[in-house]
């Protein structure tokens, strides 16, 4: 198959200025026909993309540090990706798996079974998106465990549908007027390492002791069916939990029965220079969710854990018409073989340690970068108020993130407070866009 992006120039190209006039006249159509409450950060309206490029439909080409959220970690329009896509699509493009199974859906959740953490008996199930794989994740728990409480962390991000919306942390603007939200859910204190009262070293140990005693004595660890966490905070702003933490969660869970998800929507495949971040403290999720960076663009999502908690849900219990889209495993098969081929867990590795030491070089030229924190190509700065002030500094974000857009990089935010500046490079970037992408973002905080 003829594949048109990859020959999409690999380099940045700024021809007008941001956005240009074909993606304006785009945004006015949009404006009148697509609801306000969807934003873009970034409105230039895409033509093509592949490798670390995105070009607009005026001819600009930006560096992409964003891979769509995490998603095209084996890059846009994968060759591999597109030919097996392109090729079932040919063949067949639906018969619901619920209905006429297919190879490919199994396929994949072999696959799934086999990469994800620890060596014990796997089941999955393909579902469409990160928060239909969260809620899928807790149906088992509470099916599996006969319990219903949840218990969540400060920061957290689980997605948009109703039940994710009552385990993500965040009111504006997830959850702002559209209560009212499931029940049962808990949330603990997270071991934010920069922000914790005794010091980085402490917060581990000592948040995973004030989660263990909070779940003791507001919810009885014997209500619990399931600990959900992600083991680097995604949208909450790149929180990489004190060392330990996980660990002690994971141990106080198999002491008590409790299913301990490892939420993986953003950090998985390879983002984190781990193939899945939980590899980093050698912790084994009883279950895992998975999405965005499994399908090189295509929507799936998954649930893989335990054979026994997964098959404890009654036959009929767990579907839906769409999961497991015989093109979108297709897709997936061709990311997982470009992941593994290509090595793009060394190669996320690599990036990590082309950014992070050029993220420190900011930090300490600048009093405003207040922590730098990240593994692989999942990378972020946060900015506060200056030196020894950690007061949150979402004001300093805009003008960097303006510059940086203008300038041809794209460039994404996070955080609670909004203070966050995340990097998230597809791992097929090459060093030069990394270096040229970096050198945009160090201009702007000069310019500041
Ligand atoms: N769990 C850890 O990061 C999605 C959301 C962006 P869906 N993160 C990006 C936005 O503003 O909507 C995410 C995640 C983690 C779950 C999800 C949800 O995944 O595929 O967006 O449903």
């Amino acid at each position: 198959m003829a594949v048109e992006h990859a020959e999409l120039p690999q380099q940045r190209r700024i021809v007008t200025e941001i956005p240009g006039p074909r993606s304006r006249a785009l945004h006015e159509r949009r404006v009148a026909a697509v609801a306000r409450g969807v934003g873009s950060s970034l409105p230039v309206y895409v033509a093509r993309a592949g490798g670390g490029i995105v070009e607009d439909v005026d001819g600009n080409r930006f560096i992409d540090f964003g891979s769509g959220i995490a998603v095209t970690n084996v890059g846009n329009a994968n060759p591999r990706v597109v030919a097996r896509a392109g090729e079932q699509l040919a063949r067949f493009t639906h018969t619901c798996f619920m209905i006429n199974p297919y190879e490919g859906y199994v396929e994949v959740c072999e696959a799934l079974n086999r990469i994800t953490p620890g060596d014990h008996e796997k089941r999955s199930i393909l579902v469409n998106s990160g928060a239909e794989a969260v809620e899928n994740a807790v149906k088992i728990a509470r099916s599996a465990t006969g319990r219903q409480a949840v218990v969540v962390f400060d920061h957290a991000y689980h997605g948009r549908t109703n039940l994710t919306m009552a385990l993500t942390a965040k009111n504006m603007p997830y959850k702002q007027g559209f209560g009212p939200f499931a029940g049962e859910v808990y949330r603990m204190p997270m071991a934010y390492p920069f922000r914790w009262p005794t010091g980085p070293d402490n917060c581990g140990p000592e948040a995973a002791a004030q989660a263990v005693d909070l779940i003791t004595k507001q919810i009885g660890p014997e209500n619990v069916a399931a600990v959900l966490i992600e083991p680097i905070q995604g949208e909450g702003g790149f929180i990489v939990p004190g060392r330990g933490f996980l660990p002690a969660l994971v141990e106080f869970c198999r002491a008590h029965g409790i299913v301990f998800i490892a939420d993986e929507v953003q950090t998985g495949f390879a983002r984190t220079g781990d193939m899945f971040a939980c590899e980093h403290e050698g912790i084994v999720p009883d279950l895992i969710t998975t999405a965005k960076g499994i399908a090189g663009g295509l929507p799936l999502a998954a649930v893989t854990g335990r054979a026994e908690l997964m098959d404890a849900v009654h036959s009929g219990g767990l579907g839906g018409t769409y999961g497991g889209n015989p093109a979108a495993c297709a897709a997936a098969l061709a990311a997982l073989e470009t992941i593994e081929s290509e090595n793009l867990v060394a190669r996320s590795r690599a990036i990590g340690e082309v950014l992070l030491p050029r993220l420190h070089a900011l930090a300490e030229r600048y009093d405003i970068v207040g922590d730098v924190r990240g593994r692989g190509a999942m990378v972020a700065l946060e900015l506060v108020a200056g030196a020894g002030d950690t007061t949150p500094n979402p004001g300093a974000i805009a003008p960097i993130v303006e510059y940086c857009h203008s300038n041809g990089l794209v460039l994404l935010t996070a955080g609670t407070y909004g203070n966050v500046i995340r990097l998230l490079p597809p791992l097929v970037i090459g060093d030069d866009l990394l270096d040229e992408g970096m050198s945009i973002l160090e201009e702007a905080f000069a310019r500041l």
